[in-house]
């Protein structure tokens, strides 16, 4: 990781970390991403309850989110059937000390891969389908972003409540904790040409690590 890079409380218990992961590690990163992505269980376009296709590519690992049914499964029943990978041990760890730099605890046990095509998008929602404990203990999030920038949206508890805009560059790691681990965010636009040149990366990669 960069060298102390500083830490914003963007809102009581999100915390934004900007460049957070060094170039090398991105680098690493997004070759990480790519080998997870074409496996055999790898990237698929999900379609969401009502029918809409996803603006994003999405791969989960240690356990699937359905977008059918908002739940998570030990197989990719909405797709191809598959048994979900597994969470290779190399990412939790970074996850790990995202989350004990800013003085909270994650053991994750899922990570949910998305890819953002230069038209991705993701409407806002609240992420709210991990274990009932898991959700009033305020357990965390950690965020990785790769790739062109992200116009991130945060809200409040409620859809209609005011939100605010943040850019997620790359190499920047978000954490999602205590008041705002439930809070409605989105995804607006990817900025194109925006990444490092060096990643040959047209789009995001965003990984986000959870414990269920
Ligand atoms: C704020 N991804 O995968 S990551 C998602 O940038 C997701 O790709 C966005 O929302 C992205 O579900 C945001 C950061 C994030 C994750 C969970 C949150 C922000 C959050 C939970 C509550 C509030
Ligand atoms: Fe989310």
């Amino acid at each position: 990781m960069n060298p102390e890079r500083g830490i914003v409380e963007i809102s009581p218990g999100a915390y934004h970390l900007p460049s957070y992961l060094t170039s090398q590690e991105q680098l690493q990163l997004v070759i990480r991403c790519r080998e997870l992505g074409t496996q055999s269980t790898g990237f698929y376009q999900p379609t969401v309850r009502g029918g809409a296709k996803m603006r994003i590519e999405m791969l989960c690992l240690g356990r699937h989110w359905n977008p059918m049914t908002y739940s998570y499964e030990s197989t990719r029943s909405d797709y191809d059937g598959q048994a979900v990978p597994p969470l290779p041990a190399d990412l939790s760890t970074i996850a790990e000390r995202v989350a004990t730099a800013v003085g909270c605890l994650l053991e994750p046990d899922i990570c949910i891969l998305n890819y953002y095509p230069p038209n991705g998008r993701l409407s806002l929602h609240q992420d709210k389908d991990e274990h009932p404990e898991t959700l009033r203990a305020g357990i965390p999030i950690v965020s990785l972003s790769v790739g062109n920038t992200a116009q991130f949206v945060l809200g409040g508890m409620h859809r209609k409540d005011q939100t605010q805009t943040i850019a997620l560059a790359s190499g920047d790691a978000l954490v999602l904790a205590g008041p705002s681990r439930l809070r409605y965010h989105g995804v607006s636009r990817i900025l194109s040409e925006s990444g490092p040149k060096e990643l040959n990366l047209n789009g995001r990669f965003n990984l986000t690590f959870r414990r269920y």
